[in-house]
């Protein structure tokens, strides 16, 4: 008998059927950020550099520097990531025809052509992002909420522009596109009026709703704080939850590095789903101020994925990964963040799941605990191998050693 014959047969002494948790594992998507391949850039600036309240530190060599470097960046990284993949683009990362450019508010379809091409040679699915940030027209540190009608006016455009971008992808792929909101604004300092910056951007987020886009999933995504932004966002979670559940369609995205210190989107899964049809999230890993490190193999992500799981939510829950880390091998954080999340949804769907939720109700917190902690040390790692094999990817760190040789060769070769 294999190794993997013996993982299964331990797991189903438990009542957990490891075929179906491969099955399942193999058919749920997850939208991988372009953003982790230039550390946020994208095409369209100068400067070409994160900011106004977003920020990447790092200078590790060879990021993509435009659409060629970042479309074959990715697909090695692709190439060592298992299961249904989606990609998840900015507006930033518009590809200009040469001697072409267009500020944020006059984007189109076209723009984005050469995107939808390529995900449709490589079977990608695509999600969508407008950039209010990196961007001149951020005043104050404000986009949808400002004060002044022309500043807003170029943001609600952009976002405009970006929802019908993202409808013709939807109709090109034959599906149904995310297109994420996020916005910086917020105050450095204690603020004089928090309600009137929040009212303006309802009004805007009504505009930029407005059309209808069958294609698009709407979601807005909200942050605590953000650099250089610390005492108050106007896109807060109340504010989005709020907004959200009396906005049919529009849906509020959980970013796990959003919330303060102590709180975790584990537990905001489902509490979402007794309201929302669709709860879309950015997996990442908060750590100290930032909200964006590798997702890890850790507690909070299989906590995250454990509640996808146990409330049957595999088709609610939309899992899209939101980090960027300049300091080491921009292909490597991929493939382990991305892995991460999957090796977390694979250990969620291995634990006995109905078992455990018939000795809470119960009450039999002991017998419960002690199910949970036998579930942890079962061959997880077993199963994960034959899920690699069976996808034909390489299996953790053996991926390493082709990378660091697309390094000497493809990216050292960068200026
Ligand atoms: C920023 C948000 C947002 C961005 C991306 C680039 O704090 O998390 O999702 O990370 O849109
Ligand atoms: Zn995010």
């Amino acid at each position: 008998m294999t190794a993997f014959e013996q993982a299964k047969q331990q797991y189903s002494a438990i009542g957990v059927d490891v075929e179906e948790a491969l099955n399942q594992l193999s058919h749920k998507a997850i939208s991988i950020h372009c953003w982790q391949g230039d550390d946020v850039a994208g095409f369209d600036q100068k400067e070409g550099k994160a900011s106004d309240g977003i920020q990447t530190t790092g200078n590790y060599p060879g990021k993509a520097r435009n659409f060629a470097e970042l479309k074959a960046d990715f697909l090695k990284a692709a190439s060592y990531i298992p299961g249904k993949k989606r990609i998840n683009l900015h507006a930033s990362y518009a590809v200009f025809g040469s001697g072409e450019w267009v500020d944020r508010d006059k984007l189109e379809y076209r723009h984005f052509a050469p995107w939808v091409e390529f995900a449709k040679k490589q079977g990608l699915g695509i999600d969508f992002n407008p950039t209010c940030f990196s961007h001149p027209m951020v005043k104050d540190g404000l986009t949808l909420s400002h004060p002044d009608e022309t500043v807003r006016r170029f943001w609600i455009n952009h976002c405009k522009a970006s929802r019908r971008i993202a409808q013709q992808i939807g109709e090109a792929l034959g599906d149904s596109v995310l297109n994420n909101i996020w916005i910086p604004d917020g105050f450095k300092d204690i603020p004089a009026d928090r309600m009137t910056p929040r009212l303006r951007l309802k009004d805007s987020l009504d505009e930029i709703f407005s059309e209808p886009c069958p294609n698009v999933i709407d979601c807005v995504e909200s942050k605590v704080f953000g650099i250089g932004l610390e005492s108050m966002t106007v896109g807060s979670n109340e504010f989005y939850t709020a907004y959200a559940a009396s906005h049919k369609g529009i849906y509020n995205l959980l970013d796990a590095g959003h919330y303060h210190p102590t709180e975790s989107i584990s537990d905001k899964i489902p509490a979402m789903l007794c309201f929302f049809d669709k709860v879309p999230l950015h997996v990442t890993r908060p750590v100290r101020w930032d909200s964006d490190h590798v997702v890890l193999f850790d507690d909070e992500t299989k906590e995250i994925m454990k509640e996808v799981v146990r409330n049957n939510a595999l088709d609610k829950v939309l899992i899209g990964l939101d980090f960027f880390d300049a300091s080491i091998n921009r292909i490597a954080a991929w493939v382990v963040g991305c892995r991460s999340a999957q090796k977390s949804l694979l250990f969620a769907l291995l634990q006995p799941n109905e078992r455990l939720r018939q000795l809470q109700d119960k009450a039999e917190f002991t017998e419960k605990m002690v199910l949970m902690e036998t579930a942890k040390t079962l061959p997880f790692g077993e199963v994960w191998q034959e899920y690699c094999r069976r996808q034909g990817v390489p299996q953790d760190g053996q991926w390493l050693e082709e990378v660091r040789h697309y390094e000497q060769q493809i990216l050292k070769e960068r200026g």
